[in-house]
């Protein structure tokens, strides 16, 4: 199907057409991962076009770009008025938006230093992203053979290109067997995060979900699903999740901007409660 062209990208405060949004392949990026960046999503509302969340997505991206010593060029501020621009600019509704914060082009080598921090921001239509009945139906996912990355290797609390060489591996390990998607677990054998989502349980109508030195990704829409449920009353306990916890849990489900909320009706060919959401 390929990538929905939008209008204009937002590159370093200038909107430059689609398909002139081009980078220099010795920029340090292409070379060594050295990239962070953010999903988020814009909503068609009966106000109009609403970003979600869009405070705490550039937040985390600022702590992510924080943590491998970059600084934006612009502030904070700045940032989100760039997304609410990027996405009037090309009159769009209901999009996904995806902010990116990188090492430039100026020399190479693993020293990042000397080389600009540059930026750019996208926005595109993105349907459902553990495919069209995945809402409605739930999906059918596996343990991967593949741990999240380990305390002290990459930090997991940023949101950094690299970081998603794992999830590749967990993801097409997934696909490879016929699994929708792939649940990781840590360095110490609990239960991490999917290639691309947080992931909840259900039993007894208590909600538990990874702590955050499970090697997980902060996530927005896990802490959505955290201060809804405790909202509605809901026991929420943030605490490592022995693998076979998700064997016998009554409901599983994934978590993420793009994912949204996803439920997940077997792991590993074992069926989740009634094996529908
Ligand atoms: N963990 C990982 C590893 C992850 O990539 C995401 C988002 C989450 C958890 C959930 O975080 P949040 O979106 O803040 O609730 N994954 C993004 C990128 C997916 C992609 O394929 O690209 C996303 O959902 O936007």
């Amino acid at each position: 199907m390929g990538l929905q062209k939008s209008d204009k990208i937002w590159m370093d405060g200038k909107f430059v057409d689609w398909d002139d949004a081009n980078i220099h392949v010795c920029s340090h990026v292409v070379h060594y991962g050295s990239s962070v960046f953010e999903g988020i999503r814009c909503y068609n509302t009966k106000k109009g076009p609403a970003i979600f969340r869009l405070e705490p997505h550039i937040k985390r991206l600022y702590n992510s770009a924080k943590m491998y010593r970059m600084q934006p060029e612009i502030s904070k501020q700045e940032f989100m008025e760039a997304c609410f621009e990027t996405v009037r600019k090309n009159k769009m509704k209901a999009c996904y938006i995806r902010p990116l914060v990188y090492r430039g082009y100026y020399e190479l080598g693993v020293n990042p230093f000397n080389n600009p921090v540059n930026s750019f921001i996208v926005v595109w239509e993105w349907g459902k992203y553990l495919g069209p009945e995945a809402l409605e139906k739930g999906v059918d996912v596996c343990v991967s053979s593949w741990d999240r990355i380990a305390p002290n290797t990459f930090p997991a609390l940023a949101k950094a290109g690299a970081n998603y060489m794992n999830s590749q591996l967990i993801k097409m390990e997934a696909i490879k067997n016929g699994y929708v998607e792939g649940i990781a677990l840590d360095a110490n054998g609990y239960v991490s995060e999917g290639s691309g989502e947080n992931i909840f349980l259900v039993q007894d109508g208590i909600l538990y979900t990874p702590p955050l030195g499970a090697s997980v990704l902060p996530g927005i829409t896990r802490n959505t699903v955290i201060e809804l449920a405790k909202g509605l009353g809901y026991e929420v306990i943030e605490n490592l999740i022995p693998r076979e916890m998700l064997y016998i849990a009554d409901e599983v489900f994934f978590t993420g901007t793009a994912a949204e909320i996803s439920p997940i009706r077997s792991v590993d060919k074992i069926q989740v409660g009634e094996g529908k959401p």
